[in-house]
């Protein structure tokens, strides 16, 4: 019989096809060519019919060996490759838990809701209650109860924007006080910051929306020595403790006495610079006496109650201790600009 020897060199051959093969795919064709339908083995055992009748049960026999054998390699083989494909793959995911984290930039404050959040701090501190009023706001509230009669200049159509004749978009947050007044009963101490209108044309230190704070001390014996301590604290407070101020005379229609006040200059430290044009002082707020028409109007009696009042442009406090020449800077959101201020 020679057809054992071709089942042996059959077995050897796809021994060593199997054991040198690299990749499953190349595996899987070499089990169809061994044992599929058209395979070599399965060829081998249509050979049986030319095989003597009583060798016929060794071959077969062994061509079942044969297949076991080439399965079980195969099998063996298909461990191994996976094997190698997972520890490679491994490989790959392997995670270096000691690198750098990647970094998520988070926002900060605008530099304007920060000077808005130290001022309000401050004035906190020392007892102030935070009010809150309309932007769209009657006449009457911002101009007729301060003592800003309807021929005064403020009321200039060039200055405010008239939604109807009665109704104005407030050009300061002195009504946020007015209402205050009209509600409540001395003692009062509040401030009220927020957003304003004035029909300006923009350029580097105008624009028609910026921010103010107002504040309003309303009592029995509140005098200009208390304007002048709650002022100074606040200054020294906000700029530094080596901040000097100056109270000079000025005017608001709504106070009496009125003053304008000067901090030592925030860029040159009183030395004179540009920003200060030499002086080493700065003027950054007007204050004053409440005039006694005003407490009237809103039911207090003047007779009883004195007030001190004063107001200030919150873009300005900015500009001021940021150094920041163009006020625009705050309002166009150019995000190279605010990272600046995180
Ligand atoms: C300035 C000056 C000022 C006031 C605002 C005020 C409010 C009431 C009564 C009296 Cl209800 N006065 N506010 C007083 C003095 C000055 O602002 O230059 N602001 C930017």
């Amino acid at each position: 019989m020679d057809n054992a020897p071709k089942l042996e060199k059959l077995l050897e051959d796809a021994l060593v096809s199997i054991s040198s093969t690299t990749g499953l795919e190349r595996l899987d064709k070499i089990r169809i060519g061994v044992l599929g339908k058209k395979g070599s083995l399965t060829a081998a055992l249509r050979g049986m019919k030319d095989i003597a009748p009583k060798e016929r049960p060794l071959f077969g026999k062994r061509v079942n060996e044969i297949r076991d054998a080439v399965t079980k390699a195969m099998d063996e083989k298909i461990s191994a490759l996976e094997e190698v494909a997972k520890k490679e793959r491994l490989k790959q995911e392997h995670i270096d838990v000691t690198l750098p984290g990647t970094k998520h930039s988070i926002g900060g404050l605008h530099p304007l809701t920060q000077i808005y959040y130290e001022t309000r701090d401050i004035f906190v501190s020392m007892g102030f209650e935070i009010m809150d009023g309309p932007e769209v706001e009657y006449d009457k509230y911002n101009f007729e109860m301060l003592n800003i009669p309807k021929d005064h200049p403020a009321r200039d159509m060039q200055d405010t924007f008239y939604v109807t004749p009665d109704i104005v978009l407030r050009t300061h947050t002195s009504p946020v006080q007015i209402r205050t007044m009209l509600r409540k009963e001395p003692p009062i101490r509040v401030i009220a910051p927020g957003r304003v209108y004035r029909s300006d044309d923009v350029d580097s230190t105008h624009s028609p929306i910026f921010n103010q704070i107002e504040g309003l001390v309303v009592g029995k014996d509140i005098s200009f020595a208390n304007l002048k301590d709650t002022l100074n604290r606040f200054l020294k407070e906000f700029y530094g403790k080596d901040t000097k101020t100056k109270f000079r005379p000025g005017h608001f229609p709504f106070t009496e006495p009125s003053a304008e006040v000067d901090a030592t200059c925030a860029k040159c430290g009183g030395s004179g610079c540009g920003v200060c044009k030499g002086t080493g002082m700065i003027e950054i707020l007007g204050c004053g006496m409440v005039h006694p028409s005003v407490l009237a109007g809103c039911g207090i009696d003047p007779e009883v109650y004195t007030g001190f009042a004063f107001g200030m442009g919150l873009d300005r406090l900015a500009t001021i201790k940021y150094g920041i020449t163009d006020i625009r800077l705050l309002f166009e959101n150019d995000i190279r600009f605010l990272s600046q201020f995180k």
